[in-house]
């Protein structure tokens, strides 16, 4: 098992890169989505919240990522000690009509191979991806965790609707009116499958393992839309849809553990050796009604997550997602080095 290390884009610079590898992290997980562009709701000192707004703006449709601008960040990380070991999530403005089934679908999945080829001619062996129509919306913000740190919930479910235009909680145009038309569950479900079929060859061909995120928060409607993955047993379903062994997980212990149903640690040991990279953070209590905590202080007995994982001969990196803010001049990275510095011990631990 290795200790990775999570950044956002516009934490793309050599100090993050120190700050991480001083943590032990030996590899990372990069968002390349602005999530903050433009958003007025965030703060990039912190995890993005958003509001009914969304969290901000998405990318240019006609800009993938380039060869050229993934080698230059590989180099820069690896000029740190570090590894590249995921990319994390895919741009709304580069894949909406793939969630919405809009007109723009096959030119869409085409980007989406195009992104994935290119992660495999770089080197970068994992693309995260949260197949999602609110994406993670509808949480708070408050003095949740020990000692009043800042840290997100939930309270209780949001189902305003969804303006037309945005996606994944960002806004890939500005200039619609209206709401996202009505989806069934089983249209959402028979849009991941085209994309799955779609995407899935190009993957393993590439060298690169598809790895989905369930829905944060865990709930059967976000916003009025359905959702894919808000059940431990849901994850089962995803993977039947392809035997594709570039169809596996982004395990998320955190949101499994706020789902209503079945048991974390008996998904892990079901799902080890599909799991690409897990996201582990703590958590007290489940949906509707949660709080995001520190690492060592909530429900999950970490402990046992990694030994499940090391159990079913798991090899890949651990990142800690979130962690509350700590008071102090730096509360995100305080936080963040709690997490790193409780989880380098604990995978030390015989
Ligand atoms: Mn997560």
């Amino acid at each position: 098992m290795k200790l990775g290390f999570g950044i956002y884009r516009h934490q793309i610079t050599d100090d993050q890169l120190r700050f991480a590898r001083q943590c032990g992290a030996t590899h990372v997980v990069v968002h390349l989505v602005d999530y903050f562009n433009q958003g007025r709701a965030n703060h990039r000192t912190d995890q993005p919240l958003g509001d009914l707004h969304g969290w901000g703006v998405a990318g240019d449709p006609d800009k993938l990522w380039s060869v050229a601008e993934l080698t230059s960040i590989k180099r820069q990380i690896e000029a740190h000690g570090l590894i590249w070991e995921a990319v994390e999530n895919f741009d709304p403005a580069h894949w909406h009509d793939v969630l919405l089934d809009g007109p723009k679908k096959a030119a869409q999945l085409e980007n989406c191979r195009t992104i994935i080829r290119r992660l495999g001619e770089v080197g970068i062996p994992v693309m995260g991806y949260n197949f999602s129509l609110a994406g993670v919306a509808g949480r708070t913000k408050g003095p949740f965790a020990r000692g009043g740190a800042e840290a997100v919930g939930m309270n209780g479910p949001v189902n305003d609707p969804i303006p037309a235009g945005m996606v994944w909680n960002m806004w890939y145009d500005t200039t619609q009116s209206g709401t996202m038309p009505a989806t069934t569950s089983e249209q959402l479900w028979q849009r991941c499958h085209d994309f799955l079929n779609a995407v899935l060859p190009v993957a393993e061909q590439a060298g690169v393992k598809l790895a989905a995120h369930p829905d944060d928060p865990p709930l059967p409607t976000v916003r009025g839309q359905p959702r894919l993955v808000y059940q431990p047993a849901l994850y089962d379903k995803l993977l039947g849809l392809n035997p594709s062994p570039a169809n596996c997980l982004e395990f998320c212990c955190g949101t499994i553990a706020e789902m209503s149903e079945g048991d974390l640690y008996e998904c892990i040991t079901r799902h080890a050796r599909r799991i690409a990279y897990v996201h582990l953070r703590n958590v007290h209590g489940k949906v509707p009604q949660y709080r995001e905590t520190f690492i060592d202080d909530g429900d999950i007995d970490i402990g046992r997550v990694l030994r499940i994982l090391k159990e079913n001969g798991f090899t890949g990196a651990i990142i800690p997602d979130h962690a509350p803010q700590m008071t102090c001049a730096a509360p995100w990275h305080a936080g963040m080095a709690f997490a790193m510095g409780y989880l380098k011990a604990k995978l030390e631990q015989p």
